[in-house]
């Protein structure tokens, strides 16, 4: 195993204390507009979180899963019941992240609900040690690219209003949802409108390898990347599409752990990993994917799950991680909700760049009346 690959985090050593409450809260932000994807429309972000009581401090994990299965199988149902019934009797007082992490290997799959875990476990910690969350990754605060996700739209030109919005805002990448039947006329409009933006797009897994022709038409467009062209479970058939495209192809959906990564690095599946810390099961195994990709030439980004503040800011945390070679789906509050559940609220510099919150844990605080009024569920555990 070569040095990059090395699977000792420095923070793995770090120890759970004695927990005095654990609450699961599923909250609902309407959105600012419906979000649009190939495979779903969502007009507000559910989101369960997970809140962890100790010695005085507050500590919020949230669980990328959606209420239906229509981005993973995963959903917010089925996680409180990985959680509650077999990840939270795991974590006992005294025992280490690492060891957590090991265990928790022994449940198949599920990675938002094991992310869930370990983002509140670490925000714990970081808050105990008084530090910001990067910092427990071990390292260095800075700033970090922006970029932004537009739903699919109606015609080419509301498609352009929405770019041209985005770009005035100075967002570094501007990534465009596509399907079948909504593609190239789209890309078209908005290349000839912006030709030397950062422009890519993401079709969810609408098309089917007979599609290589099709999609071969996107070539011509200088985009950065195709996102998941091909069926959320496939990794094999986008190594037979990436052959016949000029443009690299991305990974989101398919890729759950480092042995995906893995899989699709050697079969050539793509030359970009979209790491989502929420859908790989947590920091710690995306930060072992972001090892293992830079080791082998493969560029990565933090993807998103338009999280409410409290998983945007660990997605702005990891981002400080070397390796993140690419801008994000990390991009303002404003675009997605009127009001959060936190502050302060993500905004963009007058370069594009958005900080590290500074604070201590996540570096966001929960504002216990926006809670209240966005709570659709609430359960205490302990
Ligand atoms: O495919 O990356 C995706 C949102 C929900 C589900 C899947 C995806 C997305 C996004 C939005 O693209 C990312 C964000 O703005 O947080
Ligand atoms: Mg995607």
């Amino acid at each position: 195993m070569n040095n990059s690959e090395s699977h000792d985090l420095s923070f793995e050593q770090e120890v759970v204390g004695t927990i005095d409450h654990i609450d699961l809260v599923v909250v609902k932000l309407p959105f600012v507009t419906p979000f649009a994807i190939s495979s779903a429309v969502w007009t507000a972000k559910e989101a369960l979180l997970l809140r962890l009581d100790s010695d005085g401090i507050t500590a919020w994990g949230e669980c990328v899963a959606d209420p239906d299965p229509f981005y993973s199988c995963e959903t917010i149902t089925g996680d409180c019941h990985i959680i509650k019934e077999f990840l939270l009797p795991l974590v006992e007082p005294g025992v280490s992240l690492g060891e957590i992490d090991r265990k928790f290997r022994h449940v198949r799959g599920n990675g938002m609900a094991k992310a869930t875990v370990e983002n509140a476990l670490l925000d714990l910690i970081a808050k105990r040690k008084q530090i910001p969350l990067h910092k427990l990754l071990g390292w260095p605060r800075k700033k970090i690219m922006s970029g932004i996700s537009i739903g699919i739209q109606e015609s080419p030109a509301a498609l352009l209003a929405v770019v041209e919005e985005a770009v005035q805002a100075g967002y570094h990448r501007v990534k465009m949802k596509i399907k079948r039947g909504k593609d190239i006329e789209f890309v078209q409009a908005v290349r000839e409108r912006f030709p030397d933006i950062k422009l890519m797009v993401d079709a969810n897994g609408d098309y089917r390898l007979e599609d290589a022709g099709h999609l071969k038409q996107l070539d011509r467009f200088n985009l950065l990347m195709i996102e998941q062209p091909l069926s959320y479970s496939d990794i094999y058939q986008h190594s037979i599409l990436q052959k016949q495209l000029a443009t690299a192809l991305c990974l989101d959906e398919s890729i759950h752990d480092l042995d995906d990564a893995k899989t699709a690095v050697a079969l050539g599946s793509c030359r970009i990993i979209n790491i989502k810390q929420g859908r790989v099961g947590g920091l710690m195994e995306a930060i072992r994917i972001t090892r293992y990709a830079a080791a082998n030439g493969i560029d990565v980004w933090s993807g998103g799950m338009d999280e409410t503040g409290i998983g945007r800011a660990v997605n702005i945390h990891l981002q400080t991680v070397d390796g993140f070679t690419l801008p994000g789906d990390t991009s303002e509050t404003r675009r997605y909700f009127h009001e959060d559940i936190v502050s302060p609220p993500v905004v963009l510099e007058h370069d594009g760049f958005i900080e590290v919150p500074g604070g201590h844990g996540i570096g966001v605080t929960v504002l216990p009346d926006r809670l209240d009024k966005l709570t659709i569920h609430r359960e205490r555990l302990r």
